[in-house]
């Protein structure tokens, strides 16, 4: 395989550790907390996870420790969309598990949690994890978005585990993933075996992260990818003076992604889901913050803007949010016979008769590719595919129908020609920053010493993550402490509760104190390339959001 200078250079980078985890082994201590509650829900939770729920939160200290040399086979899933050092951690945890004991295997399953529920998978070995060091992308094993939840799927995990003779499996994911291995836990126990899961939060969301995961891994690195990307584009807009871009960016439910973006390069208008729900905006709404912006801009001749678009916003227009909802309803109700309705007209007449009127009129007055967009299949967990709705092309549509409805009253005008984009798939994969390498690796080798310390339905967790990597605090969280119960698919289960956007956090409330004069002015920034080599205020720097997030 022809490899590239900069990964020849990356494979030689030695990821930073915690201090507390580059002690000899036989010099790191194990510090328990208190019995944990959830966030919600407890006797509910109680009762389900009846082997795993209440454990203490645990850390990493400096202490006597004879228990870590053990000699042990683990797994390890990557579960769910790519997120950018994914190889760090699988490094991690086997080089945890050498350095504890040179004959201890890792196995790595093949396509996501298929892999252990069909037991597929590959031996991992020195030569193979070396060439994955500090890279990005998820290829060294694959993913997938199988979700765990049919008796046999259980059993059938459980049987490869004691096939291949397992102590541990790790799943590497996101809040969904995440409470697949919570489950699989609880079900491991209550079926008397001691093979033990753990837990790593993955997802460039940024959306699995509470007072103990500071941040998930992958969202420093995709947010300074988009942010370059962003800040390029405001560079040939404000050089060409001729276009207003429109940017969707990646993110699913949660705006983290969009609020960092735009901290990072100050864009014109910039949505923050979380907030247009809270203010319940109509799409209209939404549409008249942007055309007011081109509107005071085309005053002072600057015909040419940006225009950041969270990639869920869609879910949080309250409209669209109902009508979502009845079609995720309806098509969960009636998939087999919905299937046989095939042309997008005969779609439309079916759906009238299901949808309630205020729902119906919304769906037949969207354009047409948007509604197709909308009926689209759900991913497994039963999500609606965002990723897949063109909503920056709903808007920019939308402003210049009523731009030319401005123009005709003789209160607009100026020029909109326009561009639309989407970032998303561009960051998953990125070579991860040297933040996410040393914090990926770090979660690994935490992930380890969970293993090694025997315990099961955790997540591996680091923090203090806004100082230098030697300062961080490595340890691990019961799963069961990030649950709550939720309505899915019909009925209430357990799953890990998804982080918002804060309307009342530090990161908001910098955007929200600053974005007016971004609408009117050109304030953007330019926040360049990720770099790998060089000063530490230039290379290993946290995200803004993170930073403003400590200043509590
Ligand atoms: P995870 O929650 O699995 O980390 O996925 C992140 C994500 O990139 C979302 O931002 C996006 O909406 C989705 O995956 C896209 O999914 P797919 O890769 O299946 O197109």
């Amino acid at each position: 395989m022809e490899i590239s200078a900069l990964q020849k250079a990356r494979y030689a980078y030695k990821p930073k550790l915690p201090a507390d985890l580059s002690r000899p082994l036989d010099q790191i201590a194990l510090e328990f907390g208190g019995a944990t509650g959830a966030v919600a829900d407890q006797d509910d939770l109680r009762a389900l996870f009846t082997h795993s729920y209440g454990k203490p939160v645990v850390k990493f200290v400096s202490g006597k420790n004879d228990g870590l040399r053990k000699l042990l086979k683990a797994g390890v899933i990557l579960s769910g969309g790519q997120a950018p050092g994914g190889h760090n951690v699988i490094a991690g945890i086997y080089d945890g598990l050498k350095k504890g004991n040179k004959d201890s295997v890792l196995y790595g399953f093949l396509g996501g949690p298929s892999g252990l529920i069909e037991n597929r998978s590959v031996l991992i070995t020195d030569e193979f994890i070396d060439r994955y060091r500090n890279t990005g992308g998820f290829d060294i094993i694959g993913s997938g978005r199988t979700k765990v939840e049919t008796p046999e799927q259980f059993a059938s995990s459980l049987e490869t585990a004691k096939k291949l003779g397992l102590d541990a499996v790790v799943i590497i994911g996101g809040d969904d993933s995440n409470t697949n291995a919570a489950l699989l836990a609880e079900y491991f126990l209550n079926q008397g075996s001691s093979i033990q899961v753990i837990g790593c939060p993955k997802t460039i969301d940024g959306d699995l992260k509470n007072e103990y995961i500071e941040t998930s891994f992958g969202f420093d690195t995709a947010v300074k990818t988009y942010s370059e990307l962003i800040g390029n584009i405001e560079r040939d807009a404000n050089s060409a003076k001729k276009y207003w871009h429109f940017i969707k960016l990646m993110g699913r439910s949660a705006s983290h992604i969009t609020l960092e973006c735009a901290l990072q390069t100050q864009p014109n208008v910039c949505f923050i889901s979380e907030e247009v729900a809270a203010k319940k905006m109509s799409l209209m709404e939404v549409v008249d913050i942007i055309c007011s912006s081109v509107v005071k801009r085309a005053g002072k001749g600057l015909n040419f803007g940006v225009v950041l678009v969270p990639e869920g916003l869609i879910e949080f227009i309250p409209e669209m949010k109902v009508l979502i909802e009845e079609l995720n309803d309806i098509l969960a109700a009636n998939a087999a016979e919905f299937s046989q309705v095939s042309s997008f007209i005969e779609q439309m007449y079916w759906l009238g008769f299901k949808l309630t009127k205020a729902s119906n009129n919304l769906f037949t007055s969207l354009p047409p590719e948007i509604a197709k967009q909308l009926l689209m299949d759900r991913d497994p967990h039963g999500n609606v595919q965002v990723s897949r709705i063109e909503t920056e092309k709903l808007l920019m549509g939308m402003c210049e129908q009523r731009l030319n409805e401005f123009k005709k009253q003789g209160s607009y005008k100026g020029k909109f020609a326009t561009q639309c984009h989407f970032f998303g798939y561009e960051g998953r994969c990125a070579f991860p920053s040297n933040f996410d390498a040393d914090y990926c690796y770090s979660l690994g080798f935490s992930a380890f010493m969970l293993i090694a310390s025997g315990l099961s339905g955790y997540i591996s967790n680091i923090r203090n993550l806004v100082a230098p990597a030697d300062q961080w605090i490595a340890g691990g969280v019961p799963l069961t402490m990030m649950m709550n119960m939720e309505h899915r698919h019909g009925s209430k289960k357990p799953v890990i509760k998804k982080a918002l956007v804060e309307l009342d956090g530090n990161p908001f409330k910098s955007f929200s104190s600053r974005r007016e004069s971004w609408a009117e002015e050109t304030k953007f920034v330019f926040p360049g390339a990720i770099q790998y080599f060089g000063p530490p205020e230039v290379c290993d720097q946290p995200t803004l959001s993170l930073k403003l997030e400590h200043q509590r």
